[in-house]
């Protein structure tokens, strides 16, 4: 497992916080997602590389910053 933790300035609300999870989960179903949308941060727990991560939050909407 690898810890990410990723700075995501577009994640608003509740709402984002959940696509991004989805999205994370959609690369890895396993990871472990903490999205904070007062923060911006966005922790997870994985086995999938940085890169398909990011790309995967990318597409659904929130480029990683
Ligand atoms: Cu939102």
């Amino acid at each position: 497992m690898t810890s990410l933790q990723l700075t995501v300035p577009s994640m608003a609300c509740s709402a984002c916080a959940e696509t991004i999870t989805k999205a994370v989960q959609s690369v890895d179903p396993k990871a472990a997602v903490q999205a904070d949308p007062k923060t911006k941060q966005v922790i997870i727990e994985t086995q999938a590389p940085q890169e398909s991560v990011t790309q995967a939050i990318a597409d659904a909407g929130y480029p990683v910053g």
